[in-house]
């Protein structure tokens, strides 16, 4: 059996008052496309890089009531994580990742200047090498740097640290969460991965790396994934599986609520969100396949009419059925490997 993915529950104590920016349902006749992180030149890459680090370091436009959010990023980071338990492990997971990748993508184009298209990390190609340690994303130079070391420091939070690629900068010092999971709380902190086998601990306590559980998001796994009928089988192993595992083996601020800290959150949240699309083809059955639950105790059968709650982010909340297909209503985009 594989460790699940710990998210800690947390309860709601902001009332939703949601949105986003009504656009008109244009026909979508030349989408976007996004490419896989080894699919960009050097100078794409960099012009990710630099609109990812500059939405991290302008001031928050939401919660103007709540301290922890200090920074735009913060914004997106504490929805996400108020919202846990409302957005996981229900009907509306894939959903609402894809409406989330799409406001980030957004942000970066109207607040950072961005010109490019948000890029995915197909995982599965890491996996089938037995290479994940040594992914293109964790590149020091073109990629997002790579696993935490030891930093020599004392100071909690800062003890062990991403020290490579352009995150690894004091100024991008992280104001929401805590990357301890067991002890959940907003402390100021660098951003850190701590990558992990699942094989427990060598004798100097570092987590045995191994291949990063390879064999929970491999091809053989997202082909079962891809052969299932049904939305809520097909959701349930995506998320629970590949999902999941991609969070846990990075770790760090990769794995509790706050993920969205972990900047490759974006891109394998698009690889998530390409596996759905990959699914759905253009099927007009499987585009409208919408079932599961809405809550975690499976007591609300969800509905393709369900809201989904966005807080601050918006003034209207986002509608399921405006979010089952990317070349379509407010979205406009396609992946360049279906
Ligand atoms: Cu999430």
């Amino acid at each position: 059996m594989l460790p699940r993915l710990i998210l800690p529950i947390f309860s709601l104590a902001v009332a939703a008052a949601a949105s986003v920016i009504p656009r008109a349902d244009g026909a979508c006749t030349n989408p976007a496309v996004r490419k896989e992180w080894r699919e960009l030149t050097n100078a794409e890459k960099a012009e990710y890089l630099r609109a990812a680090v500059c939405l991290r370091g302008l001031p928050k436009a939401k919660y103007a009531d709540v301290d922890a959010v200090t920074t735009r990023m913060d914004d997106l980071v504490y929805t996400h994580f108020s919202l846990n338990s409302e957005i996981h492990f229900v009907a509306n997971f894939l959903p609402w990742h894809r409406w989330y990748v799409k406001l980030h993508e957004d942000l970066l184009r109207t607040e950072c200047g961005f010109t490019g298209t948000q890029p995915y990390w197909d995982w599965s190609i890491d996996a089938d090498n037995q290479d994940t340690p040594n992914s293109p994303v964790f590149d020091p130079i073109t990629g997002f740097g790579g696993n935490g070391k030891r930093t020599g420091s004392n100071e909690p939070g800062f003890e062990r640290c991403v020290v490579d690629g352009p995150f690894a900068n004091t100024n991008l010092t992280l104001g929401m969460g805590w990357p301890n999971m067991n002890d959940p709380s907003n402390r100021l902190h660098c951003i850190t991965r701590r990558f992990s086998g699942g094989e427990g601990n060598d004798e100097k306590g570092e987590a045995i790396i191994g291949n990063m559980q390879a064999g929970a998001y491999n091809s053989n796994v997202m082909k079962i994934i891809y052969g299932f009928d049904k939305y809520a089988e097909m959701h349930e192993m995506l998320e629970g599986l590949p999902h999941a595992q991609i969070h846990s083996v990075i770790s760090g601020d990769m794995g509790p609520a706050t993920s969205p800290n972990e900047p490759l959150f974006f891109l394998h949240h698009a690889n998530v969100d390409r596996a759905w699309a990959k699914w759905q083809g253009r099927n007009a059955t499987r585009l409208t396949d919408y079932t599961g639950f809405q809550d975690l105790n499976k007591v609300f059968p969800a509905s393709i009419t369900d809201t989904m709650p966005i807080l601050e982010l918006g003034e209207t909340e986002p509608i399921v059925k405006d979010y089952m297909d990317i070349q379509a209503g407010p979205l406009c985009y396609t992946y360049s490997s279906m």
